[in-house]
């Protein structure tokens, strides 16, 4: 039995493209779990957080419904659960707590390279097929267009060449899906990326801290993702140009070196990524020993 009052229950995808980052930025949070046996659910050892393994789509309803406090999932598996339970009335299903910056992909019309149909206006009295009908049937009445949405649960993709519609509108991550079935690759709709989401259901404070503690560590897990400490001797007069070259440092630490007038050393938190051009550039302006180490944890 878990412990409904003070253990958070999350829920992440059982087995699929979230499934390894989502796990992986749990335990750089610090959390460290046993799984059970049924593999269903992992409980947390050192934090009061237990992880429920289920499909994608099954996420937002168990948060909704207040099975997890949270979940972690697709901003397009949202968006067309959020649409699909307003017709159970008004308030809001859950919140987003917060954007993942992984799982990236935008769900796009496609359109048969040869067809008549191109664009979305052109899709009027016309047949679109995706596994997204909630989210795109919204779409088309806020363009003011009539077109029929035909839901495909997979391989959506192969609709126009079996004749069943027109156009589809799907996920795209690298657009080789697309291509490889002749689809020219049109409006994007959606912007998606992993989230995570929140009961509407009040929670009590001594877990509600543990959520907030978790929040906490995300944040710093995602800056630290790109960010690297970059330490350098540099002439002083040359300090203006480094904040320039370096993007999303900010203010320097600035150490005298024993017996230099001219040089000092420069120490800064690079938040973006660090580039082989940017080392060059530093070197250009006369700066030397340039190290730059990543970061492993952060706390702004
Ligand atoms: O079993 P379960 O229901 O849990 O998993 P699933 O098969 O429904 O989902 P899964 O694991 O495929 O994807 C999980 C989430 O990853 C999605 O809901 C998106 O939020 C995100 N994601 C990111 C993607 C893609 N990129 C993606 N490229 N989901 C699917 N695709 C598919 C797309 O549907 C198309 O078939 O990949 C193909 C296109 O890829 P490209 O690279 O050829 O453009
Ligand atoms: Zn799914």
């Amino acid at each position: 039995m878990i412990d409904k009052e003070t253990r958070i229950k999350i829920a992440i995808q059982k087995s699929g493209r979230l499934t390894d980052h989502s796990l992986d930025l749990l335990q750089r949070c610090g959390l460290k779990y046993t799984r059970a046996r049924d593999q269903l659910i992992c409980f947390g050892e050192n934090m009061p957080l237990d992880i429920l393994l289920v499909r994608d789509d099954d996420i937002p309803a168990l948060v909704r419904d207040d099975v997890c406090d949270l979940g972690v999932v697709g901003l397009n598996i949202v968006e067309e659960a959020r649409l699909g339970f307003q017709d159970n009335g008004p308030g809001e299903p859950f919140s987003i707590l917060q954007r993942l910056d992984y799982g990236h992909c935008r769900l796009c019309f496609g359109y048969p390279e040869d067809g008549p149909v191109q664009t979305v206006a052109e899709l009027a009295g016309q047949r679109v097929a995706t596994s997204y009908p909630n989210v795109v049937a919204d779409y088309l009445r806020r363009e003011g267009i009539a077109a029929d949405v035909v839901e495909f649960s997979g391989a959506v993709e192969i609709a126009p060449s079996l004749g069943r519609a027109d156009a589809i509108c799907d996920l795209v991550s690298t657009g080789t899906t697309m291509k490889a079935h002749k689809l020219r690759e049109g409006e994007t709709i959606l912007d998606s990326e992993a989230v995570i989401l929140r009961t509407p259901v009040d929670i009590p404070p001594a877990k509600q801290e543990w959520i907030d503690r978790l929040l906490q560590r995300i944040e710093g897990v995602m800056q630290v993702r790109e960010s690297k400490y970059i330490m350098m001797h540099a002439p002083k007069s040359a300090l203006g140009q480094i904040s320039e070259l370096l993007p999303g440092s900010e203010a320097p630490t600035v150490l005298p070196l024993e017996g230099r007038d001219d040089k000092v050393a420069v120490h800064v938190v690079c938040r973006e990524t660090v580039f082989w051009e940017t080392l060059e550039n530093l070197k250009s302006i006369g700066a030397s020993s340039v190290l730059v180490v990543p970061v492993e944890k952060m706390l702004a």
